[in-house]
C-alpha cells in the first residue's frame, strides 16, 4: 500500500483483505497514520482462514489452526490512531463505506471491519 500511495498521489486507495490476511499486515496502519496515507482497508471478517480450512478439513478432518474469532480489527486500527468502522449487517454496508470514503477524503486512514457469513465462495479454488 505504501508503494501504491507513492505511485499514485491523490488517488483513492482501497485495500481488500480477508481477516486472516489482515493479521499479517495490520501493523502497517502505524505507518499509514504517521505518514498520513489515507488508505481505506476493508476486512472481510468470516472468523477463519477459510480457504485453508476447506482443504485441511477434507484432507485431515480437523480445522485446527484455521478458526479465528470475530476480532475487532477496527479497534486495532483505532489503537494505531486511525479511524475504524464495524459493519455487521447488509443494511449498514452503504453508509459504512460512504463514511469510510469521507474519512479518507479528509486525509485519514480507515479500517472497515465487515462481518461475513460462511459461504462457499471460491470453493474449489487453488490454495497458495
Ligand atoms: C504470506 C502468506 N502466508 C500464508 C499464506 C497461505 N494462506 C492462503 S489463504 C490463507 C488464509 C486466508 O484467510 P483469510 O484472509 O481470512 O481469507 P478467507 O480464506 O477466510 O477468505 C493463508 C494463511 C499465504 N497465501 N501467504
Ligand atoms: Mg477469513
Amino acid at each position: 500500500m505504501l508503494g501504491a500511495a507513492a505511485a499514485r498521489p491523490g488517488a483513492e486507495l482501497w485495500l481488500v483483505w480477508g481477516d486472516g490476511a489482515s493479521g499479517y499486515g495490520l501493523a502497517e496502519f502505524d505507518s499509514f497514520v504517521r505518514h498520513r496515507i489515507p488508505v481505506i482497508a476493508v476486512v472481510g471478517n468470516d472468523a477463519g482462514w477459510t480457504q485453508i480450512a476447506r482443504e485441511q478439513v477434507k484432507m485431515f478432518g480437523d480445522a485446527v489452526g484455521t478458526e479465528l474469532a470475530r476480532t475487532a480489527y477496527h479497534e486495532v486500527a483505532r489503537g494505531f490512531g486511525a479511524d475504524g468502522i464495524e459493519i455487521r449487517s447488509d443494511a449498514e454496508v452503504a453508509a459504512g463505506l460512504a463514511r469510510a470514503r469521507e474519512i479518507a477524503a479528509a486525509g485519514r486512514p480507515v479500517l472497515v471491519n465487515v462481518w461475513l457469513e460462511k459461504t462457499a465462495f471460491r470453493e474449489g479454488s487453488i490454495s497458495m
